[in-house]
């Protein structure tokens, strides 16, 4: 009985230790199909299989690794290659080919930095708040008026002084004309992650707040020229973008954002995004439509408007 027993265990013993060591081929694998690309969780899925066993086929999902403080030194390191991609005021781009199994990194720095740029890009907690015209009046105008982020680089791209190269289409009349370039967001890579911004020449037009029916022909003119150059400059037709304004936005001269319907884009969420086609339909309806209705938005509980409105409204 003694050496039967031995010998059972010394199989069940090889038969897990294959299950645990055996690792697929995979430079054998021939991917046949791409079943799901998705640039945003930065995965691809594909269909295929091993030429040693051509009867089955395999799923294989692939998934890059989020960054973490352990990547830091990786992409902080003088092997790293560094490859500048656009500046603009205090704002570039670059990217980073890290060694350490890090990668590529597109990298945003924002330098020198103000303490409401490291607000601005902090985890916080998020907060609503209805602001009604006269909230606006007493304490949004006001804030805006002595706490401005900087627009400098707005009129940077306007005035032809930087990003010249990235801009797509600049209609420069100054009371319907625009400018489209790639927002910052956007490295131009993967077109599902398109994000594009359009900034008006027009000066004094702080938000989505302001607009009334003289804006109307600026506001059709950005949205129709705007969707023709994006399909002819990136084959992507109108019907699957979004057009839209965010309120609050980050910087006071108007703007809006054209992003790819599958693209989760930043801050398109109820409560800080404005579909352009309903803005200019509810204005039609209306001219005074967005000086005389509450507003809901949604804020990050730390920024300055936010301290403002407990201020005023504890
Ligand atoms: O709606 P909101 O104000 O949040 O949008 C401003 C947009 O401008 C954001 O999507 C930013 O990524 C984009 N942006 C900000 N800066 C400083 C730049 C820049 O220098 N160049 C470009 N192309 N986009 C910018």
């Amino acid at each position: 009985m003694e050496p039967q027993k031995k010998k059972l265990k010394l199989e069940e013993h090889t038969d897990t230790d294959t299950v645990d060591n055996h690792h697929l081929a995979f430079h054998q694998f021939r991917a046949e199909k791409t079943i799901l690309v998705n640039p945003q969780s930065k995965l691809i899925a594909v269909v295929g299989k091993f030429p040693s066993d051509p009867d089955s086929q395999g799923v294989i999902v692939a998934e890059k690794q989020p960054l973490t403080e352990s990547s830091l030194s990786s992409m902080f390191s003088s092997d790293t290659k560094v490859t500048k991609s656009f500046q603009n005021d205090v704002y570039s781009q670059y990217i980073l080919s890290c060694s350490g199994g890090v990668g590529e990194v597109k990298v945003t720095s924002v330098y020198p930095a103000t303490e409401a740029h490291v607000k601005k890009y902090s985890e916080q907690s998020m907060v609503m708040v209805q602001e009604t015209p006269n909230d606006y009046q007493t304490i949004t105008k006001p804030f805006i008026d002595n706490n401005p982020l900087s627009v400098d680089w707005v009129y940077n791209i306007l005035e032809g002084r930087s990003e010249v190269e990235r801009v797509v289409y600049n209609d420069p009349d100054p009371d319907v004309g625009f400018v489209l370039l790639p927002d910052m967001k956007w490295d131009q890579g993967i077109l599902e992650n398109l994000y594009m911004l359009a900034v008006v020449h027009k000066r004094g037009i702080l938000s989505l707040r302001e607009l009334n029916a003289e804006h109307l022909p600026l506001l059709r003119n950005v949205l129709h020229k705007g969707k023709e150059m994006i399909r002819e400059k990136y084959g992507l037709p109108a019907e699957e973008l979004h057009c839209y304004l965010h309120y609050q936005p980050s910087y006071y001269h108007l703007h809006m954002h054209f992003s790819h319907l599958k693209y989760n884009a930043p801050r398109i969420f109820i409560g800080q995004s404005h579909l352009l086609d309903e803005v200019i339909d509810n204005i039609q309806l209306d001219s005074q439509y967005y000086a005389k209705r509450t507003i809901s938005f949604i804020v990050k509980r730390d920024r300055p408007l936010f301290q403002c409105f407990q201020k005023h409204r504890p």
